[in-house]
């Protein structure tokens, strides 16, 4: 199998709660993530970071939304980065930026996916649903609002308009700890998969990780996964503005990972909410190059694997 890899930088921080997640690309590449790659044999072509240009007001009638317009530019300019990435490389990574351009990735993967009849399925782990509408969110930072975007639920008309709208049955929610009302409501009545950490706490991660692979399987789907890092303790993932205790532990995220690369069934990933700001000496964004290093195949010692593909 060819091996390519495309690494697209998404410097937005106009959907999180404060300013830092513009340094999230860089604090990635210097942590070393296109080394790592190459090391585990994977061609590795950096694309870049994207930008938009100055977008013209939007108003909206949910008072407390700040900054559509530039959150809604950057879910386009995503979204097509993500379509073209997908059709050029076996496997293209986002790197973040806050949350708000998951929106973007997921569209552009989803419509991609859906022209070789392939559905796309979206592993979620994150402290956070990020299932606001833009009528149901109160902070009014957009980054809250991706999966209800991706999914297609209404309310959220003033961003792009959505080509291939992800069924909320193929989203996977795991490391919830964080969750709102609204966002309850959502989760009960769609059909989402969720796992919060009670659920992790309860049975570990592997029985609700496979039982989410075997229905990727069952449908002959493609898996995207989408990782936040305040899905990890802040313990050991300091560099995130919305830190929630309780999270993920280091084992705990690295088995998720290492169980990824062995299904077989991943394809594209991002790596999103890393706020270089509030980091240690670098520790989340190494943390993060390793996580991504795990579900590129490095491990301690080869075993036989659970082969999904
Ligand atoms: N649910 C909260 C809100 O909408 C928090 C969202 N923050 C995140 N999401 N970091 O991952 O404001
Ligand atoms: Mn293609
Ligand atoms: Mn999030
Ligand atoms: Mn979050």
């Amino acid at each position: 199998m060819e091996r390519t890899c495309a690494l697209i930088g998404a410097p937005v921080q106009a959907g999180a709660s404060q300013p830092g997640c513009l340094m999230g690309p860089a604090s990635l590449r210097t942590a070393g993530l296109a080394a790592a790659l190459t090391g585990l044999g994977w061609t590795v072509t950096d694309l870049g970071d994207l930008s938009i240009g100055d977008p013209q007001p939007k108003d909206h009638s949910n008072g407390a939304i700040k900054r559509l317009a530039e959150t809604s530019a950057w879910i386009e300019t995503v979204e097509k980065a993500a379509f073209d990435a997908a059709e050029r490389f076996n496997f293209p990574i986002f790197l973040g930026g806050d949350h708000s351009m998951s929106a973007g990735s997921v569209a552009g993967l989803a419509r991609h996916a859906a022209q070789g009849d392939r559905p796309l399925f979206v592993l979620w782990l994150d402290a956070h649903p990020d299932l606001h509408t833009l009528q149901s969110t109160e902070s009014g930072h957009l980054h809250g609002t991706s999966v209800a975007y991706f999914t297609g639920r209404p309310d959220c008309e003033a961003y792009p308009p959505l080509a291939v709208p992800v069924p909320p049955e193929q989203v996977c929610f795991m490391g919830l700890r964080s969750v709102d009302d609204a966002e309850r409501r959502r989760i009960t009545s769609d059909g989402f998969e969720a796992y919060d950490m009670r659920a992790i706490d309860e049975m570990g991660v592997l029985t609700p990780l496979r039982a989410f692979l075997d229905r990727v399987v069952a449908a002959n789907g493609v898996l995207h996964v989408s990782l936040d890092v305040d899905f990890l303790d802040p313990a050991i993932a300091p560099a995130v503005g919305t830190t929630v205790p309780g999270g993920a532990t280091f084992r705990e995220a690295h088995l998720i990972m290492e169980t990824l690369h062995d299904s077989g069934l991943v394809r594209s990933l991002d790596l999103v909410e890393l706020n270089p700001f509030l980091d240690e000496r670098g520790r989340t964004a190494e943390l993060m190059t390793d996580l991504a290093a795990s579900l590129f195949g490095r491990h301690i010692f080869d075993r036989p694997t659970r082969s999904m593909r």
